[in-house]
């Protein structure tokens, strides 16, 4: 329980990566709100938090629109009051060769991936400074923010974004007490890449690459994301950290 009471927010929590941090931080103790896209529901999520005797609750927001994003944040400070820790982690990854990336995709990627990260952040930052919060905000990045991929210039472009965005906020909100912190994880199998995936030569690929053997599972994910919103994290800011079996210390 060492978020024990925590008000946490996870974009993208119905599912994958997110979900998993929901479980994750609500299982730590955290009061959780599980922010869903319209069309998809928080509910399973924020049901079994509950029934593991936490709280929690859905809220809808795309992160890609500010008032929808200013709504979200004032819903979850109706309900508990304040916030301590944002997780942002809602994110697409539309596989396309870069000569095929049409505008509206790049601008749709980039809107999402990115401009909801900022979104998010700020929003939860203004009431963490207005509140004297010593909050805590995390980024799920991804090694494509420091590794090209051939389907996804619009999706390595948008986590390099967020890294940078990550250290810059950590800059400013550092005298404020609120960290900003990035977890990049490898290949974890969600519905985000599993038509990838279900290529054995793709999948081979992944596991033989990492010198732990395997592709990830979302839960892999949760530790250093508990690690980032919690106090063992006190002196971390700016601090972008790659969680990917050592795929990417392996040059091979
Ligand atoms: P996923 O597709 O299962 O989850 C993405 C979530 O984001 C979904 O719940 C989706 O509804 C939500 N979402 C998408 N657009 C949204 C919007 N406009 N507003 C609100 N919510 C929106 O994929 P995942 O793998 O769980 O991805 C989670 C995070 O992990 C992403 O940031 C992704 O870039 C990152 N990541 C994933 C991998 C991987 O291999 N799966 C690797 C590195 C990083
Ligand atoms: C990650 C990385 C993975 C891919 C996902 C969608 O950042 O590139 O290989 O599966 O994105």
């Amino acid at each position: 329980m060492r978020l024990k009471d925590k008000v946490a927010i996870v974009t993208g929590g119905s599912r994958g990566i997110g979900r998993a941090i929901a479980l994750r931080l609500g299982a730590e103790g955290a009061r959780v709100a599980v922010v869903h896209q319209r069309g998809t529901s928080g509910e399973e999520v924020a049901g079994l938090i509950r029934q593991g005797g936490g709280a929690a609750i859905a809220v809808h927001c795309d992160v890609a629109h500010g008032l929808q994003v200013q709504a979200m944040v004032d819903r979850v400070v109706a309900e508990w009051g304040t916030i301590d820790i944002l997780v942002n982690n809602a994110a697409i990854c539309p596989f396309k060769p870069f000569l095929d990336i049409p505008e509206a995709m790049w601008q749709e990627v980039l809107d999402v991936n990115l401009k909801g990260y900022f979104l998010c952040s700020q929003a939860v930052a203004r009431v963490m400074v207005a509140q004297g919060v010593k909050g805590r905000i995390i980024a799920v990045s991804s090694i494509s923010a420091e590794f090209g991929g051939s389907q996804q210039a619009h999706y390595c472009a948008s986590k390099a974004g967020i890294n940078l965005l990550i250290k810059s906020m950590a800059i400013s909100l550092g005298p404020y007490g609120i960290t900003c912190n990035a977890v990049l994880p490898g290949t974890v199998e969600t519905d985000i890449n599993r038509d990838q995936l279900a290529d054995p030569e793709v999948r081979a690929y992944w596991s033989q690459r990492a010198p732990l053997g395997r592709i990830g599972v979302p839960e892999d994910i949760t530790g250093p994301v508990v690690f980032f919103a919690s106090d063992d994290s006190a002196w971390c800011t700016g601090s972008l950290l790659i969680v990917d079996g050592g795929v990417s210390a392996n040059l091979q």
